[in-house]
């Protein structure tokens, strides 16, 4: 069974007890590589009481080691940020880099309602919001944009992959929380919405959600996600989606590529969790960037040719129809 490799540096982020911001817990982090330098966007905890998150940058130029950012450089402002902004995702779509993050109706021990908001940066120092892209209603998280550059863009609309808890039931085709793919016009604006990948596998039994924006690759757009088990593990798996047709799966790991295992990933906040939610290729490696224990930012990593090889071998083949 394909396994991710765990960095010997790991965790390659942890908690600065020096920082009012971000002194208990620093996970989840977004990742973009812009040819010279890899920017990260991460989560960070500050105190227990309401739990309210805030974004903190780092930077590197080798993909192991990160230097961060003093100060938070993206933290509630708006009413509808106040009880927290969680779980950034970066991604480049026509030259423009974004980042998607969860949102809180209240504070997170009232068991809130979440939304995804969007944000534009130049310089990762400042950002432009653009409000909230996801439904009212729908639960929605674990928002990634794919990439699109206009010059050689696969499709005319804006594409992303979704996880609207709400959407569940004989209406929606699946019992649990899935993975959707919506399109739509504009980066903001997403209209037409489809079921792509619901639980199949015990490991992901309960729910899942895209992990990382996709990934164009010679194969397909290569999308790492997590799934949760019964006994609430978080592990992490991945599918191959066709270039042209995104909806089309062509290849679906079975078993997890990472599951919680080291101590670090063990215990912390949350226990028991791995959560990908960043990635770039350095060297034909495929690095990925993971929340372990919603405590601190982990790295694993695997030959790019390799985790492609899998997906299309017979082993991952899609069983079942959508
Ligand atoms: C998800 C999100 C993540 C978190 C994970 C495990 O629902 O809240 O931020 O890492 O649960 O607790």
């Amino acid at each position: 069974m394909l396994q991710l490799k765990r960095s010997k540096n790991n965790p390659i982020l942890i908690p600065d007890q020096t920082s009012w911001w971000e002194k208990k817990a620093v996970f989840n982090c977004g990742i973009l590589y812009d040819g010279k330098v890899i920017h990260m966007l991460y989560r960070a905890i500050g105190e227990y009481e309401n739990y309210v998150s805030r974004i903190g940058y780092a930077s590197s130029s080798d993909g192991f080691t990160f230097t961060r950012n003093k100060e938070s450089v993206l933290y509630p402002e708006l009413d509808y940020e106040r009880f927290g902004i969680e779980d950034p995702r970066l991604i480049t779509v026509d030259n423009k880099n974004y980042v998607t993050y969860v949102v809180l109706s209240d504070y997170v021990k009232n068991n809130p309602s979440v939304s995804t908001a969007l944000a534009k940066t130049e310089d990762f120092s400042h950002y432009e919001r653009l409000g909230i892209v996801t439904l009212p209603g729908s639960q929605d998280k674990d928002v990634v944009l794919f990439p699109r550059n206009v010059a050689e863009s696969e499709f005319q609309r804006y594409m992303l992959l979704h996880r609207p808890s709400a959407w569940v039931g004989p209406q929606y085709n699946t019992e649990k929380p899935s993975i959707w793919i919506a399109e739509g016009d504009s980066v903001t604006n997403y209209d037409k919405h489809s079921l792509l990948l619901k639980p199949e596998e015990t490991w992901e039994a309960l729910k899942i959600g895209a992990g990382v924006p996709p990934i164009k690759t010679e194969k397909g757009w290569l999308v790492i996600y997590h799934g949760v088990n019964e006994n609430h593990v978080y592990s992490a798996g991945a599918i191959l989606l066709d270039i042209k047709e995104p909806t089309k799966i062509l290849g679906r790991t079975r078993t997890p590529i990472l599951s919680p295992e080291e101590q670090y990933e063990l215990k912390g906040d949350v226990n028991n969790v791995v959560f990908p939610t960043g990635a770039c290729i350095l060297d034909n490696m495929l690095f990925v960037y993971y929340g372990a224990a919603d405590k601190a930012c982990c790295l694993a990593t695997i030959e790019l040719k390799e985790i492609l090889d899998y997906l299309l071998s017979d082993i991952c083949s899609v069983r079942t129809e959508k």
